[in-house]
This record gives C-alpha cells, sequence and structure tokens, in this order.
C-alpha cells in the first residue's frame, strides 16, 4: 500500500513516447538526407551492428556505408510503398505528449541488404520510411532462414485469413485471430483486448494462451495501462515488437537534432525503444518480450492483439509483415462483421418505426405518445419525452425528476435535426453516479430539438450497473511503496470485483438512425400544425 506521496499517473500521459531517443539494441538505425544522402543521425551501436563507428558515419554521405545502388533501392521503396495509416492521428493534438504531425505519409518498405566488412559481409534486412525530409534505415542482421522471402508465409497467412472469413461475430472472429496469431509467431499468450471508449478501459475478449498460464479471458484492464499518447501512436501504425524487455537500448547521436531540438520522431520506428514505464509493466507480469497489433473501426483505434513471451523473442520482418497484415485483414473483418450487425438491427428498427409513424399521420397529435405506440420500446428506453412550448407529454416510466430541468440546458448541445446521445449523463454532466442517483439524473439519455426554442424530443434509460472483474485496482493501477512507485501487479491472481456505475446500455448506430428518422417525420408534422393553426387565427 502507498505510504509516502501517490505516484502521479499525469507523468505517464506526457511522457513523448515517440521521443525517447534510442532504439533496441540488436539492431542499428541510420537516417540521411533524401536529397544529398548526408547522415544526420546514427544510433550509437553502429560500429557493433554495422562495423562502422557512428562517428564515422554522421555527416557523411550514407553511400559509403551501403553504395549508390542500395542508397536508390531505399529511396524508390519508401516512396512506392505506404503503410501509414494517418486517419486516426488527431491535429488537435499538442500537448508534449502528442505525436507529431509528419510532412507527409510515412512510408515504408523491408529491403535484403549487404555490408562488406572486415570480417566479411554482412547480411541485413532493413526497413526504410521516410520522415520529414529523412529516410530512416533500420537494419537488422538477417536471422537463418535466408532472405524475406513472399512465399515461406503467404500460404499460413492464406489459411489464417480463410479461418477469420468463417467468423460470424466479433468475438468469434477474435478467437480464431488470436489462435493464428499465436501459431504464426510462437508467443505463449496473445488476447484481443477491446477498448470501452476511446481513453477508457478495456478488456479481454479472446485469449490463446500456453499450458500453466493464469486465464486472463474477461478480464478487465484499467484505462492507464494504455496512456492516450500511446493510443494515438497506434492508431498511425500497426504493430510494434518489444524484442527483450531488458535491452540496453542504443542512443541516438546525436541526441537532438540541430534543426528541430528535438530527437528524431520515432513514430514509425520498428526499432523504437519503448516507455521505461511499460517495460516495468511487463517485467511486472513475468513478460520477456511482447508484441501488439493495432485493430482500427474508421481510423479510430478500437483494440489490440497483444502478445507476450516468456523468453526475448525477435519477430523476423517477413513474420512481422504478416502480423500487420492480419492486423489490416482483422479490422477490416471486423467492419465488415459491425457492418452486418448494424443493418441487420436498423431492418429491425425501422419495421418498428413504421408501426410508430402509422400512428403519427393518422388522428391526434399525441398520439404517438400513448401506451402502446412503440415509441419508448423502438429505442429500447425506459421512458420518452416531448417538450413543445409549455406542454411537456411523457410516455413510460415516470419522468426522472431532474430531467425537465436538464433538457433546457442539454439541448443547446445538439443542433437541430441532429442526434445527442450519452450513455454516461452523470459523468457529462460532472455528477458521481450516487449524486446523480439522489438528484434523479438519468444515465442514459438521446435528445433531438425540433428549433432553437427548447422544443424537443428525447429518449431516456436508467442506469444499469455493470459488474466486471479486473486484473487490478482500476482506482489504484500505481501504488508507491518504500522500493519507490511500482504498477501493481495484473492478472487473475489480482482480481478486483468492482461495479462501473453512472451507465445505460449503450445507444447503437440503428437507434441514432431511426431517432432522427421519426424526428424528421414529426418536425414536418409539427410544422403543418403550428401553420394550419396561424391559417385558422387569420
Ligand atoms: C503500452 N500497454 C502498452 C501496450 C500494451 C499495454 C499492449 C503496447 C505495447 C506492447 O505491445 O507491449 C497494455 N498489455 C496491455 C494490457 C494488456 C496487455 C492492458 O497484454 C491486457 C491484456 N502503463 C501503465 C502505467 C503507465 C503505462 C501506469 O500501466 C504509465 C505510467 C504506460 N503503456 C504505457 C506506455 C506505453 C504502454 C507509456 C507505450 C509504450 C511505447 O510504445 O513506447
Amino acid at each position: 500500500a502507498g505510504v509516502s506521496q501517490e505516484f502521479d499517473l499525469s507523468q505517464c500521459v506526457r511522457e513523448p513516447i515517440h521521443l525517447l531517443g534510442g532504439v533496441q539494441s540488436y539492431g542499428a538505425l541510420v537516417a540521411a538526407r533524401r536529397g544529398d544522402a548526408v547522415v544526420d543521425t546514427v544510433s550509437r551501436n553502429a560500429a557493433g551492428v554495422l562495423g562502422r563507428a557512428a562517428r564515422d558515419l554522421l555527416g557523411r554521405p550514407v553511400t559509403e556505408l551501403i553504395g549508390q545502388e542500395q542508397w536508390d533501392r531505399a529511396r524508390e521503396s519508401a516512396e512506392a510503398v505506404d503503410v501509414d495509416v494517418d486517419a486516426g492521428a488527431d491535429p488537435a493534438a499538442t500537448d508534449s505528449g502528442a505525436v507529431a504531425r509528419q510532412d507527409g505519409p510515412a512510408s515504408s518498405g523491408v529491403l535484403p541488404m549487404t555490408l562488406e566488412g572486415v570480417d566479411g559481409p554482412r547480411l541485413f534486412d532493413v526497413t526504410v520510411h521516410r520522415t520529414g525530409d529523412l529516410l530512416v534505415l533500420e537494419f537488422e542482421p538477417r536471422a537463418e532462414g535466408g532472405p524475406f522471402v513472399f512465399q515461406n508465409f503467404y500460404p499460413r497467412v492464406r489459411r489464417a485469413l480463410q479461418k477469420l472469413q468463417g467468423a460470424s461475430d466479433v468475438t468469434e472472429c477474435c478467437a480464431a485471430a488470436v489462435r493464428e496469431i499465436r501459431a504464426l509467431t510462437g508467443y505463449d499468450r496473445v488476447v484481443a483486448y477491446r477498448f470501452d471508449g476511446r481513453d477508457g478501459p478495456g478488456q479481454v475478449i479472446a485469449e490463446d494462451r500456453s499450458e500453466g498460464r493464469e486465464p486472463w479471458l474477461d478480464l478487465w484492464f484499467p484505462a492507464t495501462d494504455i496512456p492516450p499518447q500511446a493510443r494515438r501512436l497506434y492508431a498511425r501504425n500497426w504493430i510494434r515488437v518489444i524484442g527483450d524487455v531488458d535491452d540496453r537500448t542504443a542512443g541516438l547521436v546525436p541526441e537532438r537534432r540541430a534543426d528541430t531540438g528535438e530527437p528524431l520522431d520515432l513514430s514509425a520506428s520498428v526499432l523504437r525503444t519503448v516507455s521505461g514505464y511499460h517495460l516495468e509493466y511487463l517485467r511486472n507480469i513475468g513478460v520477456a518480450s511482447s508484441m501488439s497489433v493495432s485493430l482500427l473501426h474508421e481510423g479510430e483505434l478500437w483494440g489490440l492483439i497483444a502478445c507476450h513471451g516468456d523468453e526475448p523473442r525477435r519477430l523476423s520482418p517477413e513474420v512481422r509483415a504478416a502480423c500487420e497484415f492480419f492486423g489490416i485483414a482483422l479490422s477490416l473483418q471486423l467492419a465488415a462483421v459491425a457492418g452486418r450487425e448494424e443493418a441487420d438491427e436498423l431492418a429491425r428498427s425501422r419495421r418498428s418505426l413504421a408501426s410508430v409513424l402509422a400512428r403519427l399521420t393518422s388522428g391526434a397529435s399525441d398520439d404517438w405518445m400513448r401506451p402502446g405506440s412503440g415509441l419508448v420500446e423502438l429505442l429500447d428506453a425506459d421512458g420518452a419525452v416531448l417538450l413543445r412550448g409549455t406542454e411537456t407529454v411523457e410516455a413510460g416510466a415516470p419522468l426522472p425528476e431532474a430531467l425537465p430541468g436538464l433538457l433546457a440546458n442539454l439541448a443547446r448541445r445538439g443542433a437541430v435535426g441532429e442526434v445527442w446521445s450519452s450513455d454516461r449523463l452523470p459523468e457529462v454532466l460532472g455528477l458521481e453516479p450516487e449524486e446523480a442517483e439522489a438528484q434523479g439524473v438519468p444515465a442514459g439519455l438521446l435528445l433531438l430539438p425540433f428549433n432553437r426554442d427548447g422544443d424537443l424530443l428525447a429518449w431516456w434509460r436508467h442506469e444499469r450497473p455493470a459488474p466486471r472483474e479486473w486484473a487490478a485496482d482500476p482506482s489504484r493501477p500505481v501504488r508507491t511503496g518504500p522500493g519507490g512507485e511500482r504498477l501493481t501487479p495484473r492478472g487473475s491472481a489480482a482480481v478486483y470485483r468492482a461495479t462501473v456505475r453512472g451507465r445505460s446500455a449503450a445507444w447503437s448506430p440503428a437507434q441514432r438512425v431511426v431517432a432522427a428518422e421519426l424526428w424528421r417525420e414529426v418536425s414536418g408534422l409539427l410544422t403543418r400544425q403550428v401553420v394550419a393553426l396561424e391559417a385558422r387565427n387569420t
């Protein structure tokens, strides 16, 4: 338990993980200017890995190391291949932990290269990408098994993809994916981890593990385990590999670039050294090596495939490419499955909408708000309310006490004709769940303003507490002890039960669509009524 002061979690959020100024020491990095090939930045371990000391490379043409022909090929490959997934980057994020946006999309490709050394030729797989005016070359000594050969892994990847295609829902799809990735890589644990909200906690929804490891399936992990700047970076590249958590990072020379005053931007680097916090996290849970692959939905980070090894483990560029490819395919497949589910739900909701609308066109104006009209059920809500002038028409369960007062305020958040919704209204209002309950604030709200005068239609939902099993205490993810700060252990041995409060069931995209469709009909009707009323009065 904490003795001295509390660990300041905000320092994790501020750490600029793309500017840590080092690479994993089994490989070496050389960055040269695209225009004149002059070397700008080199990793300190160049002498050991490449056979040429960093000081002999800096300020000289990189062609002295790799030759003109290999330089030309590197330049070509970086212009040709585009692996950047820029869509998720947040241009508004400018805090120091933010990931700098690049001039253009980063590009990378893998090339076999041979360097002549005093001890004979050395073989490398070289990953190339562009950042600003630099071409970054990352040299990985070639492992046994020969050069990068597409045919070596393609049949396995194709088989794995077929398994994915057979899956009919998200969980099944992820279960197939973790099995295939473990088979492809040999890690001891592979999980699919899904986020609850952009910067929220996440849950293990599929797992494949070697014998003797404790199960993590269904466990929740605190949001702070993956800070926001890491999530932003992971939305921009598909994969990262940590070969050995005890590796001594090879620093970059110069430490800071003359023109920017900052270390070289390693956002797109494959050898990038990682945050010390995260390395401690991994050591803490007995992991020696890791790899994670991003899962994206419409440019947003939806989750991760996370892999852990008991032993240090590097991945050859071809296996890395296979995993990256797999992440892309899985993301597409998840989008397809979600799209199908959404379309089915929308078709069902539209049928219910039709019966509500049947009442809207016939008879009295408020018929469609009466019990049995299906209005409340349409959105699976607990109640609905229509505000028009001084009139309040309710449907469903009794109106929560605080709601009429709140609606006037909240209506301003939605544009006319646009749905505004939240499944965590207390949080939006800055209330603790208990306060919200005491004040009669519902947990979920979906509203549609008719105009700027406060006329609106809204549905609300009661709180639905979600009991969760956590792999660590979500309110104390880090503790301070005599030996300094320690991440608390993670895993099922440390299971901690806590219930998430102040939330309702989530409003689905289909529900938002039918709400907007109903709004269009109702507002047309209201306009006609006003026009008719005015005509009668004149
Ligand atoms: C990164 N944290 C990560 C990554 C994962 C997790 C997968 C990506 C890097 C990798 O592939 O290893 C977390 N791993 C998990 C979770 C599961 C898992 C949740 O397997 C569940 C199954 N982490 C903390 C705290 C801090 C922190 C308190 O717990 C901050 C003090 C930081 N995590 C942190 C940082 C990174 C990270 C900074 C980015 C590492 C990097 O890319 O440099």
